[in-house]
């Protein structure tokens, strides 16, 4: 496609994603180039820093994990400063290394099949032209975030708290799609896939299913924009799902195939992998052998301070305490901070409410003493009442994490 034939209605779904990914050919990463600085992650038992990467198309600074696939995360400042995650920073998770390195937007279709009355193939023109748009802000988090946060240690992507982001997503509705296609009777789930592929054919391809009703919510969005823009290459341009107040397992990339099952999805993806604990925030006690299991679904509120790191030396006297919080799978009713370990609490301020999705600030105001050390810890409680716990979750996928987190502050004039 070139420039003058882009339809005005898609002027985002320009050929700039074909030319940025070309940045990823020839085995994507030139490696001597990337290491340009390192971020202190601070994981228990870990190396404690991480190289940053600028070298992904359409990505400025990262924190690298891994290259191919590319494991990408973002780092904790870029939260503090704005509630919307900017694109260029948005963390980066694939599961397999096949993953086209352009995409045609004038010979992509997105097809629905299966136990439909009529299979269709969508053009992005027409996606952009035929249905309603809708749009709003969502919360775009990794089962796996804070992985690396775990203890005891588990294995996976060993993440900080940089494998989430928060963008305003704008699309069509899942369930217009579906409509166009007719359900048939007895339709149970709906199976999505993408343009990227395991890498032998024994691999299981990466395949989600959301129920029936689920995905006939009126929310769950197939998105070409992203924060007002076309989406990076490495989010999935030129479309995906968006599942609001879901891990984002399920927020398939660079979506292209649908399909309507007429029974339970068994693939690989949903009866084997991104299981969890059926207890409340998924926790069991390490070394639990034997437990119910469920497929990982809805987000639980959690907060985390974005101002002050680590370690953070402070002066004595009165110091601010920033951060975002979410709701999960639906708004922030409040968020609490404590210094005393959880004995009193002190109410925050709530920032600007961008929607039951979106994170949320927060901001208090702490008093640090003379010397020693000053622990911070933020509790969030969502709209449905339910709260962070006390107690830290765990179970041996390292998912879900969302107890309490506390930050050691260490006051005295230096
Ligand atoms: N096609 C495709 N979609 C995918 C995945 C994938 O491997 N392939 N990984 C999923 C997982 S587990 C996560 S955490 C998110 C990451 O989204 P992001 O890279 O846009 O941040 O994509 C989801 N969608
Ligand atoms: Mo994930």
């Amino acid at each position: 496609m070139i420039a003058d034939e882009i339809p005005h209605q898609m002027p985002r779904l320009s050929r700039r994603a074909l030319l940025r990914s070309a940045a990823m050919g020839g085995g994507m990463i030139a490696v001597p180039g990337w290491a340009q600085a390192v971020a202190d992650l601070g994981l228990p038992g870990k190396p404690p820093t991480r190289p940053m990467t600028t070298a992904f198309p359409g990505k400025g600074p990262m924190i690298l994990q891994r290259v191919r696939p590319p494991l990408l995360e973002t780092p904790i400042e870029v939260f503090d400063k704005d509630v919307i995650t900017p694109n260029d920073r948005f963390y980066v998770r694939w599961h397999w290394g096949s993953i086209p390195e352009s995409v045609d937007v004038d010979s992509f279709r997105l097809t629905i099949g299966g136990h439909v009355e009529r299979p269709v193939a969508f053009t992005l023109d027409q996606l952009i032209r035929e249905f309603e748009p809708i749009d709003y802000v969502a919360v775009n988090q990794c089962s796996g975030n804070s992985r690396g946060l775990f203890q005891p240690n588990v294995s996976g992507a060993e993440w900080a708290h940089g494998a989430m982001g928060n963008a305003r997503w704008r699309g069509v509705r899942l369930r217009d799609l579906l409509d166009r296609a007719g359900i048939k009777a007895g339709a149970v789930d709906v199976r999505f896939g993408g343009l990227d592929d395991a890498m032998t054919p024994e691999a299981p391809k990466f395949l989600k299913s959301l129920a029936l009703d689920h995905a006939r919510d009126g929310e769950v969005m197939v998105a070409y924009q992203m924060n007002g823009e076309q989406l990076p290459l490495l989010n999935g341009f030129p479309l995906r799902l968006v599942v609001p107040g879901w891990y984002s397992t399920y927020w398939i990339k660079m979506l292209n195939q649908i399909e309507v099952l007429d029974r339970k999805d068994d693939n690989f993806w949903m009866a084997k992998a991104y299981r969890v604990p059926s207890t409340p925030f998924g926790h069991i006690a390490p070394g639990t052998k034997e437990y119910p299991s469920e497929p990982i679904s809805r987000m639980v509120p959690r907060s985390l301070v974005t101002n002050l790191r680590e370690g953070q030396r402070v002066k004595p006297g009165s110091l601010t305490v920033a951060g975002i919080a979410m709701g999960g799978d639906c708004g922030v009713a409040r968020v609490d901070v404590s210094t005393d370990g959880g004995t009193s609490w002190q109410a925050a301020t709530l920032g600007k409410d961008e929607g039951p999705y979106s994170f949320r600030r927060f901001e208090a105001r702490i008093t640090a003493p003379a010397s020693g050390t000053l622990a911070v810890s933020t509790r969030c409680t969502n709209t449905k009442g339910l709260a962070q716990p006390l107690e830290m979750n765990w179970n041996p996928g390292g998912y879900m994490r969302a107890g309490v987190e506390t930050v050691h502050l260490i006051a005295g004039d230096a």
